[in-house]
């Protein structure tokens, strides 16, 4: 080791840690005062910690860029990282020091971690995934960085205004990000519109180059990923655009000053928000510039680390890179990377397309045939026109490729085809992302088996050693260490600290399950995490939850294929229950619901609004109140899972069978001791097993079953027999929700009563409400329930994203652990 790679170390003592808070708070940020201190004081904290990642950060950079070192690229549209001060705080080790100097301030740590915005970089499960997934990178010592975009704006602020969403921008930057290094010396082009041309080169070569384009510049900030105690930081490059200097040149000349500079707002508007839907908005061209910023903007920035290293020598390029995919998202990166290679390193097709596809590496993350992405290639041309060129000529060998393989089959070729024919021509991303990748996975076990025998069956045929699984998974830091301090010292105490590093550790608890006295000390903690959801609901519902009720949770994004309008119905059939004095056995309940809508999914938005106007009714009926409450939290993201899961007893994952992908909510409830309720679908059929079907209550169709079930019943004649259902779907139907706005909840009326319902509510209802009949028998049985809940944890430790990245760089990555 040579001297550069020193670890020098700021001091942690509560005396070095104090003079460097005074030092920020007084010099960096110029405060004096102790106005507004908070605020301030989060920031010049965050400055403090950063301090004491920076030799850290740099040494692990360092090692990193050794031209020998194998190294892996995430890209991913979205990072949904939440808070970074907590968890610096618990990787470095400093929470001790830090409560000390923060005494002399008088401030205490959890008034100031509340001042810190969330990072909202992300929409729901793909973009959390991301941000786990550095973690445990990090934390595994591996060389990956995480690339990404610095949108100005994240996920819109969610409020309600008479029970409907109203959406607000995020301006998460104002204040500005105490963790992020701008890296100007790191800007790169990327280029936009224009033509292709062809000319010989001086050896006579016919060659291509992309002419008159409109650029963009893209500037990097770089966002540390410390690991869990180790002294390792990895990257996260975000890009935010930035108009070039000769932006309109002409208007410039001609006078036009003002609109000039003006008109750089349309280079800065790539990087300005973070599209809010979770399903593929398609045909939007501010989108596909975003795909394309990231993608080429990434590209660009490791051959240019490679061209420093080796020279234009990239015959090894890919025993030393990889890109994993996340989704179709980036994408593009198949298309850039070939041009890259082709048009400004000389290297010929085969030879570039032979590094290309032992470089790429895709995720899926959907089954919804609906959500798979495609542009149409009018658009694809005229902004991108040079990739389309070589989308084109992927697909025509491609396609000779697949003749070759079953000649005559001219119906297969056109399945399979990138370009979809019709009256619009459209780039089919995913079909580009599995020709030009080596590796194609699924993010759960069941999920990754329907993608070969659904939607990309015919790829699987020609290619079956592409697919693969890789169950996804959670930080163990976040969403145990940190978001459950008062399980952690319980953990501690039974088993040993060795769980925080090494999740398997948990199974010791399997033997504590029965033991009544460590049941008791378990009950406590489930009790004492419901108090600071008590108050978060409270004061943002004003609804009173009794910490003796079962704390019943619903937290995602709202789709009907998550089905929040299933658990709507059951909380209508409880009261009805309740309000025909049918009481007997019943166990108090209190049902939450969080999670925000796409702004253009009418439905779903409705959904939210029936939801508040039926806990307006049940809450407010005081026969009914001690048995059931209802409440939706608005604004729901990480920061409020880190409240909401620790004391949650039932998690709800009732998404059709065969539409969940995975879910990762799931495993952060299981990992915090509450037991499921959910479909045989993605990663909730892994829990299942994991647990054992005594301690989880399955419920529904599986998806095998749907197509058969589909050609025999229909939604009517299931709600006529179903008694319950009935008295739910007329309580609904004679406006008993909407007493002063009839006929609002008509669409949704109908989506339960449609016999093509491809959500199967009104199928799925009986059995749900059977199966919720048990949660509440087993939640009466306190030691059973308690015990189920203990095993719960204990079997929780295949959901660590340690075990998800160890299988990547074992599998994908090739990377040694
Ligand atoms: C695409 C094109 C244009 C605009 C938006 C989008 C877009 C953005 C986000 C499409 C999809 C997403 C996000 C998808 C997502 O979060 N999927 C979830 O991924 C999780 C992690 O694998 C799984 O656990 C969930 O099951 C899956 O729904």
């Amino acid at each position: 080791m040579d001297d550069k790679e020193n670890l020098p170390i700021l001091s942690n003592s509560v005396e070095q840690v104090t003079a460097d808070l005074h030092r920020h708070y007084n010099f960096t940020l110029g405060r004096f005062d102790s106005d507004d201190m908070n605020g301030y004081m989060m920031t010049a904290l965050a400055l403090t910690i950063r301090d004491r990642l920076m030799d850290r950060w740099r040494i692990t950079k360092l090692r990193g860029s050794r031209h020998n070192v194998r190294k892996v690229m995430y890209l991913s549209l979205e990072f949904l990282l939440g808070r970074s001060l907590s968890n610096a705080i618990l990787n470095l080790d400093m929470e001790e020091s830090i409560r000390g100097a923060l005494a002399d301030f008088g401030s205490k740590l959890e008034e100031i971690e509340s001042d810190e915005k969330d990072a909202g970089l992300g929409n729901g499960g793909l973009g959390r995934l991301a941000a786990c997934f550095m973690d445990s990178c990090a934390t595994l010592g591996l060389p990956v960085i995480g690339y990404g975009i610095r949108y100005e704006y994240g996920m819109f602020h969610q409020s309600f205004q008479e029970g409907r969403q109203v959406e607000q921008p995020d301006h998460w930057l104002i204040g500005g990000n105490p963790w992020e290094i701008e890296r100007p010396g790191h800007t790169r082009r990327v280029r936009f519109y224009g033509k292709t041309e062809y000319y010989n080169n001086d050896s006579g070569r016919l060659c291509a180059r992309w002419i008159n384009t409109q650029d963009v510049l893209a500037v990097p900030y770089d966002m540390p990923i410390p690991g869990y105690k180790n002294d390792k930081v990895n990257t996260l490059r975000l890009w935010k655009a930035a108009a070039t200097d000769e932006f309109n040149l002409q208007e410039f000349n001609a006078g036009d000053y003002a609109d000039a500079v003006a008109e750089k707002n349309l280079a800065e508007q790539i990087t300005m928000v973070l599209y809010p839907n979770d399903s593929s908005e398609n045909g939007k061209e501010l989108r596909l510039r975003q795909q394309y910023f990231l993608a080429s903007a990434s590209l660009q920035d490791v051959i240019a680390d490679w061209v420093m290293l080796n020279g234009e020598e990239f015959n090894d390029f890919d025993q030393f890179n990889c890109f994993q995919l996340n989704d179709t998202h980036p994408t593009l990166a198949v298309a850039e990377l070939m041009r890259l290679l082709i048009d400004d390193h000389g290297i010929g097709w085969d030879e570039a397309w032979r590094i290309t596809t032992r470089t790429m590496a895709y995720t899926n993350h959907t089954l919804l045939p609906e959500a798979l992405e495609k542009w149409p290639v009018r658009l694809f041309r005229e902004l991108l026109p040079r990739l389309l060129d070589i989308v084109f000529e992927i697909n025509a060998r491609f396609i000779a490729e697949v003749a070759h393989r079953w000649p005559g089959d001219t119906q297969r070729q056109q399945r399979m085809s990138i370009i979809e024919e019709g009256d619009e021509q459209y780039v089919r991303m995913a079909y580009l992302a599995i020709v030009g990748s080596f590796s194609v996975n699924g993010v759960a076990a069941l999920h990754s088996q329907l993608l070969t025998t659904g939607l990309f069956k015919d790829f699987y045929e020609l290619w079956p050693d592409k697919f693969n699984n890789k169950t996804n998974g959670v930080t163990p830091r976040r969403w145990l260490s940190h978001c459950n301090p008062n399980l952690g010292s319980l953990l501690n105490e039974a088993i040993g600290d060795g769980w925080r590093t090494d999740l398997t550790e948990l199974e010791k608890l399997r033997p504590l399950a029965d033991d009544t006295e460590f049941q008791k000390r378990w009950f406590d903690v489930k009790q004492r995490n419901k108090l600071p959801l008590i108050e978060r609901v409270k004061d943002k519902c004003r609804v009173d939850f009794s910490v003796d009720s079962l704390f019943d949770v619903q937290v995602k994004r709202i789709h009907e294929y998550k089905r929040q309008l299933l658990n709507i119905l059951h909380v209508i059939h409880l009261y009805d229950r309740i309000t025909r004095g049918d009481t007997e056995g019943l166990v108090p309940r209190s049902v939450l619901l969080g999670g925000k809508a796409a702004p253009g999914y009418a439905l779903a938005k409705l959904i939210i609004k029936l939801a508040n106007n039926v806990a307006t009714v049940v809450n407010s009926d005081e026969t009914v109140s001690p048995w059931l409450k209802l409440a939706f939290l608005p604004n729901y993201r990480v920061t409020s899972m880190e409240v909401i899961c620790p004391g949650t007893d039932l998690s709800e994952q009732i998404s059709t069978a065969g539409k969940e992908a995975s879910g990762t909510g799931n495993m952060k409830f299981m990992m915090n001791g509450a037991l499921t309720i959910g479909t045989y679908d993605g990663a909730n059929i892994e829990i299942l097993d994991a647990v054992g079907a005594d301690n989880f209550f399955l419920f529904g169709l599986r998806v095998e079953d749907i197509p058969s079930f589909r050609m025999q019943h229909d939604a009517n004649a299931i709600i006529a027999e179903d008694h319950d259902l009935n008295r739910v779907m007329q309580l609904l139907e004679c406006g008993h929700f909407n007493m002063f706005e009839p006929g609002i909840f008509d669409p949704i009326i109908q989506t339960v009563r449609n016999p093509q319902d491809q959500w199967m509510v009104a199928a799925d209802f009986r059995s749900f409400i059977d199966a919720q009949q048990d949660v509440n028998v087993a939640y009466k049985n306190r030691s059973r329930w308690v015990r189920s809940s203990i095993l719960n944890t204990a079997a929780s430790a295949q959901f660590s994203s340690d075990r998800t990245i160890a299988e990547y760089a074992r599998d994908i990555w090739k990377l040694p652990l």
